[in-house]
């Protein structure tokens, strides 16, 4: 039986994220577990919680990280196999509290630039409920404003508002960028860079098979 692999991927809000988790997850058998999934589960359940969470995501900041860490706890207890985190952790704070439980392998950074970023969101869909993404030119529905898989209606996020794009990515450089140096020092960043996924992704894709083989032979 192969080691399980405690991965994570960062980067800037719409530096791909979720777009090269799906295709890592689809490839090496990982379980994805995305914060904003987690956290859109808190919203819909109504709870006192999950209103709070709604209110700091839709102003484009970050909810406070005792929460987070507590989250990301009680949903990594449940695990048994090889996971790929999405977006937790992001703060120095957040790292050091997974760190306390779980000793990461491998946190790759995504690096792209903010003015591709920028242009990226403008035209960014979603299926609320799933959490599936498009891009309208780059990766359209198959039917315009339509989920592929339900028929369901696409919405574009509150989040994506250009003045709120811009909130986020200030607090990328004060708050997620820190991380570069924690996971450099710990030995286990490897940085991605440019401004095309299917260029990126096929990088990672070779770098992953030969890590994970000399990951699993250890
Ligand atoms: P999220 O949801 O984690 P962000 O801001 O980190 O939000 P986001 O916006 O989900 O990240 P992404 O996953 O990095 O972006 O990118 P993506 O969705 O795959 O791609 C973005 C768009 O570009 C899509 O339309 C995609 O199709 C398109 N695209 C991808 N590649 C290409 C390409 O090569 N070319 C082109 N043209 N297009 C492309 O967090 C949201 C909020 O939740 C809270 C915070 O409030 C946060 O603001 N939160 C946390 N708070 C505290 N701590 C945490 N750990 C938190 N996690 C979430
Ligand atoms: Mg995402």
């Amino acid at each position: 039986m192969s080691k399980i692999l405690k991965t994570i991927i960062f980067g800037a809000p719409g530096s791909g994220k979720g777009t090269i988790s799906s295709r890592m997850v689809n490839d090496f058998n990982l379980l994805h577990i995305s914060s904003s999934d987690l956290l859109r589960n808190q919203v819909t359940a109504h709870t006192p919680v999950g209103q709070e969470i709604a209110k700091y995501m839709s102003e484009g900041k970050l909810i406070p990280d005792p929460l987070m860490i507590d989250i990301f706890n009680k949903e990594l207890q449940k695990v048994n196999q090889s996971w790929l985190l999405d977006g937790f952790p992001r703060t120095l704070t957040q790292a050091k509290g997974l760190a306390e439980i779980h000793s990461v392998n491998l946190a790759i950074n995504l690096n792209v630039p903010f003015e591709t970023i920028r242009k990226r969101l403008e035209e960014r869909w979603i299926h609320k409920p799933s959490g599936r993404t498009y891009h309208l030119t780059w990766s359209p529905p198959k039917i315009a404003g339509i989920d592929d898989l339900t028929g369901e209606k696409l919405i574009q996020r509150d989040d994506d508002k250009p003045e709120i794009v811009q909130q986020r990515l200030k607090v990328y450089d004060e708050l997620t960028r820190p991380l570069l140096r924690f996971y450099k020092d710990a030995g286990i960043l490897q940085t991605f860079s440019g401004t095309e996924s299917n260029v990126i992704y096929p990088e990672l894709q070779n770098f992953l098979k030969v890590y994970l083989h000399s990951f699993n032979a250890q």
